[in-house]
C-alpha cells in the first residue's frame, strides 16, 4: 500500500480492434476509479501470443491500446501505463506460479475451451496457462482490486486460489485480489446475436461496434442490432437484443435502465437505436480524436513508455525477489 491507498491492476490484450464492449466493460471503469487508488494499467502484450499475431500489427495495436488508455482519461503521470513485455518479471513469476498451478484447474477455464475451440489447429501451451501469467500480473503489484468484465471472473478467482495456495506453503507474500465489476457494462452483448458478448474477435463486423468505428458506422450498426417483434420499450430477458441496447444507452448517457424505459415510453425501436447511436458516437468520436492528438505526439509517448516501464519494473522486482527468496533460489552475490 503507497500513500494509504490500495493498489489497482488491469489489462488488455493488443489483439483485434477494442469494442464498446471493452470500452464500457473494462476501461471506462479503469478511469472512474484510478483517483482511488495507486493504479496499473498493462498493455498485455505477452498474453496476445497465444493466438498468432502478425508483428507489424502487433506493434501497431500495442501502441493504440496504449494511447487510448490514456486518450479515455488515464493520466499516464499518476497511473502506470506500461507494455507488459517491458516487464520480464511478469514471464518470470508466471513460470514459478505454473508450478503452482493443477492442470485440471486449467482445464476448466471456460476461455480456453471456447479459444481451444475456435483455434483449433493452433491449441498451444500458452493459451493453456494464459489464466497463470495473468495472475502473476496481478500478484506482482500485490494488487487489492481488478476491474475487469464478468468473462474474467473464473481467472480472477484462479488468481485467488493460486496466491492462497502460494501463501499457505510459504506465508503472507501475496495479497489476495478482488474483482471490481462494475454495475453497468459488466457484459455487452453482440449486436447481431445478444447471446453472445461482444467480442474483438467476432467474424462478423456488424456484431461489434469498434472503437475507432465512425459515426456513420456506429449509426448503421445500431440501426441494424437485431431485437424482437415485441415492439414494446422493456428491460427484460425475454427481449435480450432491446435489453443490451438499453444497457448501452444506460452506461453511456449515465441513466438508469428504468429511467431510460421511461424516457423512451410508446416510442417504437427505431427512434431508440437511433438514440442509442448518438449516445455511443458522443463517447466515441471524442475519444479517437483525442487518441489520434496523442499518437501524431510521438516523444511524448515515448518519455510515457519509458518512464511507466520503470517504474512497474521497480514493484514487479520488489514482489519477485520476494518470492523467489521465499522458494530458496540462491542470492544474488553483490
Ligand atoms: P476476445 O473477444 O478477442 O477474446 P475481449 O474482447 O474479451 O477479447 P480482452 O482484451 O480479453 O478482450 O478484454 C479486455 C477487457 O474487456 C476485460 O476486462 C474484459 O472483461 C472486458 N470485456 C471484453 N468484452 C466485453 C464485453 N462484451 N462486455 C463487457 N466487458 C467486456
Ligand atoms: N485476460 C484478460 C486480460 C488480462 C488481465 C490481466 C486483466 C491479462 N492480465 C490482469 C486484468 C488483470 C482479458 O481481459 N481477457
Amino acid at each position: 500500500m503507497l500513500d494509504g491507498k490500495k493498489t489497482l491492476f488491469s489489462g488488455m490484450q493488443a489483439t483485434g480492434n477494442l469494442t464498446l464492449g471493452n470500452y464500457l466493460g473494462a476501461l471506462k471503469n479503469w478511469v472512474s476509479i484510478s483517483d482511488e487508488y495507486n493504479c496499473f494499467y498493462s498493455v498485455v502484450d505477452l498474453h496476445s501470443i497465444t493466438v498468432r499475431q502478425d508483428p507489424a500489427t502487433l506493434r501497431k495495436r500495442a501502441r493504440t491500446l496504449l494511447t487510448l488508455y490514456i486518450a479515455a482519461g488515464l493520466d499516464p503521470v499518476k497511473n502506470c501505463i506500461y507494455y507488459q513485455s517491458h516487464v520480464s518479471a511478469h514471464a518470470e513469476l508466471a513460470w514459478i506460479l505454473d508450478c503452482f498451478t493443477y492442470m485440471g484447474e486449467l482445464s476448466r477455464m471456460t476461455q480456453f475451451k471456447d479459444k481451444a475451440a475456435k483455434h483449433a489447429d493452433n491449441i498451444n501451451a500458452g493459451l493453456f496457462t494464459y489464466p497463470v501469467l495473468m495472475a502473476a500480473d496481478i500478484l506482482l503489484y500485490q494488487a487489492d482490486v481488478v476491474p475487469v468484465g464478468i468473462d474474467q471472473m473464473q481467472h480472477l478467482e484462479i488468481t485467488r486460489d493460486i496466491a492462497q495456495r502460494f501463501n499457505s506453503v510459504y506465508g503472507e507474500v501475496f495479497t489476495i485480489p478482488e474483482a471490481y465489476i462494475g454495475k453497468v457494462g459488466a457484459k455487452i452483448m453482440s449486436l447481431q446475436d445478444p447471446s453472445k458478448k461482444m467480442s474483438k474477435s467476432d467474424e462478423n463486423p456488424n456484431g461489434s461496434i469498434y472503437l475507432m468505428d465512425d459515426k456513420d458506422t456506429i449509426m448503421r450498426k445500431c440501426k441494424r442490432a437485431v431485437t424482437d417483434s415485441v415492439s414494446v420499450i422493456r428491460y427484460t430477458d425475454e427481449q435480450p437484443g432491446l435489453k443490451n441496447l438499453i444497457d448501452i444507452y444506460s452506461a453511456c448517457t449515465g441513466r438508469k435502465p428504468d429511467e431510460v424505459v421511461k424516457e423512451f415510453d410508446g416510442r417504437g425501436y427505431g427512434d431508440f437505436k437511433m438514440a442509442v447511436g448518438a449516445a455511443v458516437a458522443q463517447i466515441l468520436v471524442p475519444l479517437q480524436i483525442e487518441q489520434a492528438r496523442l499518437a501524431a505526439d510521438k516523444a511524448y509517448v515515448d518519455g510515457i513508455i519509458k518512464e511507466n516501464a520503470e517504474k512497474a519494473s521497480y514493484y514487479a522486482g520488489k514482489t519477485l525477489r520476494k518470492v523467489q527468496k521465499k522458494i530458496g533460489f540462491p542470492e544474488r552475490v553483490r
